[in-house]
């Protein structure tokens, strides 16, 4: 109350225009298509957009009876990263063998139900993890590297000792998926690359994992019920599911901001002296894609899209496929410097939001980027500052 006088009083002698925040620049923004849709596309674009972000599923329309949101935009407003309050908790257990709590609702605890239904509780003995959204910004980017150049960065045995490994989650493909043109394969199984341990393939299987295990709705391609585990008809259709994901392959990449100031490029060339390039690449080359848009394209993306072992302290005890309980898929840091917006005005950094600044969450890391980390110890106030604006020049 006290600030909402304050800021009227500030406004009687300012004028309003003065405490107004500008109305954002394109630069600000997350949501809005890639450049070079045909006519055709955008209009595509806007039925999956309009599917995100505004259909709200109601028990008539087939919600549940589990679920944990009603919506994709309700955890994912403006498509920016999303706040604690609407976090996933998925359970297991430490060993990599496969779930052992499939029968007890595993992975993907839903805490919610329609009247006269349980929702489901943590069953004991299991590890979970907690996350939280992340931006959707620039995956049909992601999506559209290709194999090839993902396992070119990996480095499993570390064979060049520079303490950075990075592997691909080789991943089982669910039965309605087809491999991208290109794709390489290991015993069958194909690179992960979505999720924050890389567990799905592609936009389709996260979309389709989320209208099932998030929001209890059935598709053709997931068309379990969550509760009874039985088939049943799908409660969306298969257009609104690809709808979607052509909306999440065609949202643009975050743009930068303030690059050619003095400080942002000084922090970026410490950025490349400390080795976080090591694992948040800067540049890549898309491949090919179906989405003419997308292919051929210079990307700043700020990941390696690999899984990387970050320590005990971001170890959860949680695996997923074949990632470890402490490996981690590199976030992309663009439009880092944006998240704070879609936060609530404070950032929540990391898989499960536990860092409240930039710098904190850098100071977080462990495992294999501790040389890193170490490097960054040592630089002076004035050079981590340099880097931090860089950071939130993403
Ligand atoms: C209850 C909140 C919630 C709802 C509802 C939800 N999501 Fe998510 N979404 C998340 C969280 C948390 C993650 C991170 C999980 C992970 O990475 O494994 C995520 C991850 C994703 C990703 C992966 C992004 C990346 O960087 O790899 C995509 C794409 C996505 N969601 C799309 C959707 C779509 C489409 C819908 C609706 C059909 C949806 N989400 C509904 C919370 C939600
Ligand atoms: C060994 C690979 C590796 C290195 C080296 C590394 N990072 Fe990271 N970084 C990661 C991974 C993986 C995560 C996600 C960890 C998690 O969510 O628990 C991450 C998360 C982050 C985040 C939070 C992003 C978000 O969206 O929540 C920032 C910021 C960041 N790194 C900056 C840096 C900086 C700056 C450096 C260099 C001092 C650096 N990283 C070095 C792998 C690395
Ligand atoms: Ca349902
Ligand atoms: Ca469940
Ligand atoms: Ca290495």
């Amino acid at each position: 109350m006290r600030l909402i006088y304050f800021l009227i009083f500030l406004g009687l002698l300012t004028g309003c225009e003065k405490i107004l925040p500008p109305a954002p620049g394109e630069n600000e923004l997350l949501d809005g298509p890639v450049e070079g849709l045909s006519d055709a596309e955008n209009l595509r674009f806007l039925r999956g957009d309009i599917a995100f972000n505004e259909e709200v599923f109601t028990p008539a329309m087939g919600l549940g009876p589990l679920f944990v949101a009603t919506s994709c935009g309700s955890c994912h407003a403006g498509d920016g990263k999303g706040h604690p309050f609407s976090t996933l908790t998925r359970f297991g257990q430490t060993d990599t063998t496969g779930n052992q709590y499939l029968h007890l609702g595993g992975p993907q605890l839903q805490h919610r139900a329609l009247p006269g239904f349980t929702p489901e509780n943590l069953p004991s003995g299991t590890t979970f993890s907690k996350l939280t959204p992340p931006a959707n910004t620039g995956l049909g980017l992601l999506e559209a590297v290709s194999d090839a150049d993902l396992l070119a960065w990996a480095d499993p045995g570390d064979a060049d000792a520079d303490g950075i490994s990075g592997r691909p989650n080789w991943i089982t493909l669910p039965s309605y998926m087809s491999p991208r043109p290109g794709a390489i394969s290991l015993n069958g199984q194909y690179i992960g690359r979505i999720g924050k341990k890389a567990a799905a393939y592609n936009l389709l299987q996260q979309t389709a994992n989320a209208y099932n295990q998030d929001m209890g709705i059935t598709s053709e391609f997931e068309p379990y019920d969550t509760y009874t585990g039985h088939e049943i008809d799908p409660e969306v259709s298969i257009q609104t599911v690809l709808d979607v994901v052509f909306y999440l392959q065609t949202l643009k990449a975050p743009l930068s901001r303030n690059e050619y100031a003095s400080d942002v490029s000084a922090g970026k060339q410490l950025f490349t002296e400390i080795k976080c390039a090591g694992c948040h690449r800067p540049t890549m080359q898309t491949g090919d894609s179906p989405i003419a848009a997308l292919s051929g394209r210079t990307i700043f993306p700020y990941s390696d899209l690999l899984l990387h072992d970050m320590g005990p302290g971001l170890d959860d005890g949680y695996t997923e496929g074949r990632a470890l309980s402490a490996e981690w898929r590199t976030p992309p840091l663009w439009g880092l410097g944006l998240s704070a917006n879609s936060q609530g005005g404070q950032y929540f950094l990391l898989h499960d939001g536990r860092a409240h600044s930039i710098g904190e969450a850098i100071l977080m890391h462990g495992g294999e980027a501790t040389a890193s980390i170490d490097k960054y110890r040592q630089l002076s106030e004035a050079d981590k500052q340099q880097l931090i604006l860089f950071l939130e020049s993403l």
